[in-house]
Parts: C-alpha cells; sequence; structure tokens
C-alpha cells in the first residue's frame, strides 16, 4: 500500500514520557510499510535537496487509532504508537482526508502483523 500527502503532526511521548508538543507540518509518505515524515512540504520537489530533514517509522507493530479529546484539541486527530515505544499524533482539518490515512494505515498495519 502506498499514500503520500501533507499532514501535521508531533510526537507526544517516547519510552513512556512525554514530550513537548510540536506540531508541524510534514510531506507524509507511505511505502513498504514505513512512513516517512519530510519536515520540509516542499522537500519533495524536483532538483530539491536530497538532505533535507526526514524520519521514518517502521509500522510493523504499530497501532493506530482515532485519539481520544483530552490528546488535543485538534480535530481530526489520530495516534500512531510504534512497537517501540513512540508516540505520535497525526491531524488535518479536512476530514476526508484524515480518514483516508486511517484506512490506509489500519490496513497496512494489519498486513505486516499478519506476515
Ligand atoms: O497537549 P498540550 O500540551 O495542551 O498541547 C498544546 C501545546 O503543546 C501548545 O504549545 P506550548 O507547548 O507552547 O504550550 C501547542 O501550541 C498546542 O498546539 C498543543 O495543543 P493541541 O491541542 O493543539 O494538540
Amino acid at each position: 500500500m502506498e499514500k503520500a500527502g501533507i499532514l501535521n503532526k508531533t510526537k507526544v511521548s517516547e519510552n513512556g514520557k512525554k514530550v513537548r508538543k510540536n506540531w508541524t507540518q510534514t510531506w507524509t509518505v507511505l511505502h513498504g510499510g514505513v512512513l516517512t515524515f519530510h519536515k520540509d512540504p516542499k522537500s519533495n520537489a524536483p532538483g530539491a535537496s536530497v538532505f533535507h530533514k526526514k524520519f521514518t517509522v517502521d509500522l510493523k507493530g504499530a497501532t493506530i487509532c482515532w485519539a481520544t479529546k483530552d490528546k488535543s484539541s485538534k480535530k481530526n486527530v489520530l495516534e500512531l504508537k510504534t512497537r517501540n515505544g513512540v508516540e505520535f499524533l497525526i491531524q488535518y482539518d479536512t476530514e476526508s482526508i484524515i480518514v483516508d490515512w486511517h484506512r490506509v494505515l489500519t490496513d497496512t498495519i494489519r498486513q505486516l502483523t499478519r506476515r
């Protein structure tokens, strides 16, 4: 399953420890069971530096669900927890876009777990 688009994301905890939120807009790419957040949404433009900041999340063993209201004041927020204990929130104001991501991430995680 493959998908790409702009999303807002923030890390919220690491190894059970809460970290300060830092919402940023990222160009997000799902490819081969790995989710990559590119810091600069324009960085996938032709000719853009390949050294831009990005980081990857292995979806194997991860969980995805709709975030409860206490997690954020924003609407349309997903909670992604990785197998190695990192928790992210993913958000986008347009509901259809985040609903699509929820479906694709849920399917991807399910497929990876079945293997
Ligand atoms: O869950 P919190 O701590 O209320 O999250 C808000 C803060 O991170 C805030 O920044 P400060 O760390 O400077 O207080 C952010 O600007 C907000 O966006 C965070 O809340 P939301 O509800 O937007 O996730």
